[in-house]
């Protein structure tokens, strides 16, 4: 195991036994929802992915040290302290760990931790992908050539439409990354089922899936798989609502001038005050969804 990798006794066992274990990122929980619903939402994660078979890992940087499985205490840590946690990305691992400081990883870092401690599935909500005016400003998320280069498969449901869909998809061919519809052929986009752009392939079955994740890695490819799993249909917002929201956001974005790893965070926060808490309702069902899903995929991968 690598040096900086810190396993909890239960993720321990179940990796040496062979059990399916699956990756929770912290992210979503310091900066990708409010106090307390964050570590509610995280808690509850957890316990999802045992009902259905699989030991959960949730990952952070904790005094330089990464963590695969937390505490309670950890977890309530990472939520009451929010936006005061550093978002951590694959730059930012190297720094955090020589100053043993704490991060919340995105999706990118926890597929880095993930994959240094044999962990080949991982459940969130969103990934990040190219934004809207990425041609001007560059912004493209450190997800997507994490994608291209580790060797993990995770498990969400699709990209918000806060993001440029349509060049996700074309980064994401270009980079050589299978996205699977789980039982659908369209990319979802989070809060609602479709986006009007398809994905690659499909898997009907947690078997399916489990297959393609088999075949990515008996042939020796360096990435992993997306499989977009669509928000159920009872939770799913409409998609006038959402999309007028997002433009709304977007705007203020720009108008108050925020850039770089801020640009995310602000408008996860933007679009549940402008949805009154509706958004964050379907927010955590969706993951929650992921995690089953998840957590299926995880069991097939080990029988
Ligand atoms: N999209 C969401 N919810 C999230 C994130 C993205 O709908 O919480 C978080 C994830 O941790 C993701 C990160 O990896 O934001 C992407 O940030 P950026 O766009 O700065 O790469
Ligand atoms: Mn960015």
């Amino acid at each position: 195991m690598n040096q900086h990798v810190a396993l909890s006794p239960n993720v321990k066992r179940a990796l040496e036994e062979g059990k399916p274990v699956i990756a929770l990122e912290s992210t979503i929980i310091s900066h990708g929802m409010p106090y307390p619903q964050n570590v509610e939402t995280a808690l509850n994660c957890e316990r999802i992915a045992r009902e259905n078979g699989a030991e959960p890992a949730t990952i952070a940087v904790l005094g330089g040290k990464l963590c695969a499985g937390l505490t309670e205490e950890q977890i309530q840590y990472l939520g009451k302290k929010g936006q005061g946690i550093r978002k951590a990305s694959r730059r930012d691992l190297p720094v955090l760990i020589a100053r043993q400081s704490d991060g919340a990883t995105t999706v990118a870092a926890t597929m880095i931790v993930a994959a240094l401690a044999g962990i080949p599935v991982f459940a969130t909500g969103g990934v990040g992908g190219v934004h809207r005016g990425a041609e001007k400003t560059m912004d493209i998320s450190a997800d997507l050539e994490e994608l291209a280069q580790t060797p993990v498969a995770v498990v969400c449901a699709g990209a918000k439409s806060i993001l440029d869909l349509g060049l996700t998809m074309e980064y994401l061919e270009t980079k050589g990354v299978p996205v699977i519809g789980y039982q659908t052929d369209e990319l979802p986009a989070f809060y609602t089922r479709e986006s009007g752009f398809k994905v690659n392939d499909r898997a009907d079955s947690p078997q399916e899936a489990a297959a393609i994740i088999h075949a990515q890695r008996t042939l020796g490819f360096p990435g992993g798989v997306l499989i977009t799993n669509p928000i159920p249909r009872e939770h799913a917002l409409p998609r006038e609502i959402i999309d007028s929201v997002i433009v709304a956001a977007l705007k203020e974005a720009q108008a108050s001038g925020v850039a770089g790893k801020d640009v995310t965070p602000f408008l996860l926060a933007r679009v549940a005050e402008k949805t009154s808490g509706l958004s964050l309702k379907a927010n955590i069902q969706l993951v929650y969804n992921n995690v089953r899903l998840a957590a299926q995929i995880a069991r097939e991968m080990e029988s």
